[in-house]
């Protein structure tokens, strides 16, 4: 496969297509961007919604692959996730499928897995400890079931089209944590980058799931695939340990909220902040 070059990247208007939008250009692609919300300064980006069949198959034509991450990104009620994240991703990928694009990128979430516990212990922990990528999936809302969702549709579209995915699992991916939790599951912004730059040069991945996180001394789970693609992280949380646990102190095991990959996204309703 030739290096992609022209990237779609759906929800380029959120938190994470915004930082990508700054990131990716220096890694040599040239983004296409669409979202739901115009983006101020890109006049050109495709503003148009994941019902639009349409919209999404000219969107798509010429691109060499696409980055994923529009949906809905918190829980909310089963309807309105039906709607973005179930059949927009199915839509997305009909329009790919049609128009020919080999590989996407999906931005999956660790709340396909949320209700796995967490390795209890001290950190770091013992590699045998950490939550393989083949745990079984063990999603914590309807947003976490979409997710596990679009990883089995993605399989389905290798299997029977020989369309290629890479599912990132994502932990957190914000410019700095703000959680004790977060000081696990946190990917720095450079990270994702380098994550999705290799999701995207990768030979043959067929399907291929990977969690999306830093190299944190309190990972929780195992980033062999990730590995696999070429993906090499260089940021930590560890810096930002001891202010966080100052402020709002360690994880306890008889937490509910504080027990699972998930965290507060776990409880009904999900408790905020995470
Ligand atoms: P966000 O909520 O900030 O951005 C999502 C974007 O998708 C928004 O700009 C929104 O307008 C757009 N969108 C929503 N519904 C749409 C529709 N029907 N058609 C077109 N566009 C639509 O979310 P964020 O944080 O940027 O996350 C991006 C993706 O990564 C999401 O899929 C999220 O589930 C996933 N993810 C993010 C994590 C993170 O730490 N930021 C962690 C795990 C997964
Ligand atoms: C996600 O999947 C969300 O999209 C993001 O906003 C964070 O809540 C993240 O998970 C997390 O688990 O911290």
């Amino acid at each position: 496969m030739p290096a992609p070059r022209t990237v779609l990247l759906t929800g380029a208007a959120g938190g994470l297509g915004t930082l990508m939008r700054d990131l990716l250009p220096g890694y040599g692609y040239e983004l296409r961007l669409l979202d739901l919300r115009p983006i101020e300064g890109a006049p050109d980006a495709i503003v148009a919604d994941l019902g639009d069949r349409e919209a999404l198959r000219e969107a798509v034509r010429g691109v060499d692959a696409i980055i994923h991450l529009a949906g809905i990104s918190l829980e909310a009620p089963f309807e309105k996730i039906l709607r973005a994240n179930i059949e927009g991703t199915y839509n997305l990928y009909e329009a790919a499928r049609e128009e020919g694009v080999g590989r996407i990128v999906f931005a999956s979430s660790n709340h396909a897995v949320g209700f796995t516990p967490r390795p209890q212990g001290d950190a770091p922990f013992d590699p045998g400890a950490l939550i393989p990528i083949d745990t079984p999936r063990r999603p914590d809302t309807f947003y976490g079931l979409s997710k596990s969702f679009g990883e089995d549709l993605a399989q389905f579209y290798w299997d029977k089209y020989g369309l290629e995915t890479v599912s990132v699992r994502i932990g957190s991916c914000f410019p700095e944590p703000t959680s004790v939790r977060m000081l696990s599951v946190w990917m720095s912004p450079a990270d994702g980058a380098r994550l999705f730059h290799a999701a995207l040069t990768a030979e043959n991945v067929e399907h291929t799931v990977v969690y999306g996180s830093s190299a944190n001394t309190r990972l929780w789970w195992d980033l062999t695939t990730a590995r696999s693609l070429g993906y090499e992280p260089q940021d930590d949380s560890e810096p930002y340990a001891e202010k966080l646990i100052a402020e709002q102190g360690e994880l306890e095991p008889g937490n509910i909220a504080h027990a699972y990959l998930g965290g507060h996204f776990v409880s009904d309703p999900p408790l905020w902040p995470y």
